[in-house]
């Protein structure tokens, strides 16, 4: 899925119809009175976050989202029908943004929320309303109220429920095509990941789901830029969970690797740390050596049992421990 951050739209709520001018008109009542009915109201343009949708990709294709305009009113005092409301659903965790102003509307952050964006404008009177002692036969009626047009950026910070941190080469992109349906490119070279991918895992049993969010690599100096530096961070900010993925290497080197990375992020924005962590450590399938294994397993987990940390071991290429840390990561959600 190709990773579209920001888009420019206008969306367009619809005209008031007119009111109507009419008379009665029935047999053996040759002058009947004004019974021109009002217009329909034009449709709201809303805006509403949906878990479903996942990117603001399809926006690129169509700049553009009018509301239906109301109908006209109509004689015998019929009300024109009201334009239907526009719904946009874009994913949870996008901000709205004025194109003019430059500032945010709204932030959508849950799913189902809304926002009105532009009112739709009301239908006009007919000229039965105009109706009065003094003027018996009105011979005129209101037209409706235009519509709003508003421009606006869309922006997404972030739809993950599970942000995949790491250095590069660790097997993040790996690891979300074991989690969910998603393809990234995987490749033994560092900086194969140059843009978020989005994978959703669907546990087969309750129907219900998470997304997890794989950024490119980050590495020592990524605050300075180094690397691709740390602006995907911000497609991160908003997740629930960070699992940190970790080579497997002597124990020194993964402590040495984890603080490497947390230590960027915290220069970046330190909030992100207080976000619930995991920390996987994958490829274990490189370490035949069972005692070794073993010495692994338990140094790094005295060493993260300390900050309260999980600890989970797998290996994303052959699928060990790929279960059990879907099972951690559903809890860990809590849904
Ligand atoms: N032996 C072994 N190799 C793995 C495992 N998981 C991933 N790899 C390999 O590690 C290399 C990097 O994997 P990626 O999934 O592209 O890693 P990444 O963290 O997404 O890398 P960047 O996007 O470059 O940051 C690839 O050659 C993978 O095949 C594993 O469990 N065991
Ligand atoms: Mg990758």
């Amino acid at each position: 899925m190709k990773f579209i951050d920001n888009v420019l739209i206008t969306v367009v709520s619809g005209n008031g119809g007119k009111g109507a001018v009419s008379f009665r008109r029935e047999r053996f009542i040759p002058k009947g009175g004004p019974d021109g009915g009002e217009g329909g109201d034009g449709g709201d343009a809303i805006i509403t976050a949906d878990h479903n949708v996942l990117s603001l990709l399809d926006f690129r294709y169509k700049p553009k989202y009018p509301a239906e305009n109301g109908k006209n009113g109509q004689g015998a005092n019929k009300k024109g029908r009201n334009g239907r409301a526009l719904n946009i659903k874009v994913p949870v965790g996008t901000s709205i943004i004025d194109f003019e102003t430059k500032e945010i509307i709204a932030d959508l952050t849950k799913d189902h929320e809304q926002f009105i964006i532009c009112k739709g404008g009301r239908g006009g009177k007919g000229n039965a309303f105009f109706k009065s002692s003094t003027n018996r036969r009105p011979r005129f009626s209101q037209p409706g109220m235009p519509g709003e047009t508003k421009k606006i950026y869309l922006v997404l910070k972030s739809i993950g429920d599970i942000g995949i941190i790491g250095l590069p080469n660790a097997g993040k992109s790996t690891l979300i095509s074991k989690l969910s349906q998603s393809h990234p490119e995987i490749s033994s070279y560092p900086f194969t990941t140059k843009s978020p991918n989005l994978g959703v895992s669907v546990d087969e049993e309750t129907g219900k789901s998470f997304v997890i969010v794989d950024i490119p690599g980050i590495m020592e100096g990524a605050s300075n830029g180094y690397g691709l530096g740390l602006i995907f961070l911000k497609h991160i900010e908003r997740a629930k969970i960070l699992l940190h993925l970790i080579e497997i290497g002597k124990p020194d080197e993964i402590i040495n690797k984890f603080n490497t990375v947390i230590s960027e992020i915290n220069k970046f924005n330190s909030d992100i740390l207080t976000k619930k962590q995991i920390v996987v450590v994958n490829k274990i399938d490189t370490i035949k050596n069972k005692k070794e294994y073993a010495g692994i397993k338990n140094k790094v987990s005295e060493h993260l049992k300390s900050l309260d940390i999980e600890l989970l071991f797998i290996s994303a290429a052959e699928g060990s421990g790929i279960d059990e840390l879907k099972e951690k990561l559903k809890l860990l959600v809590d849904y």
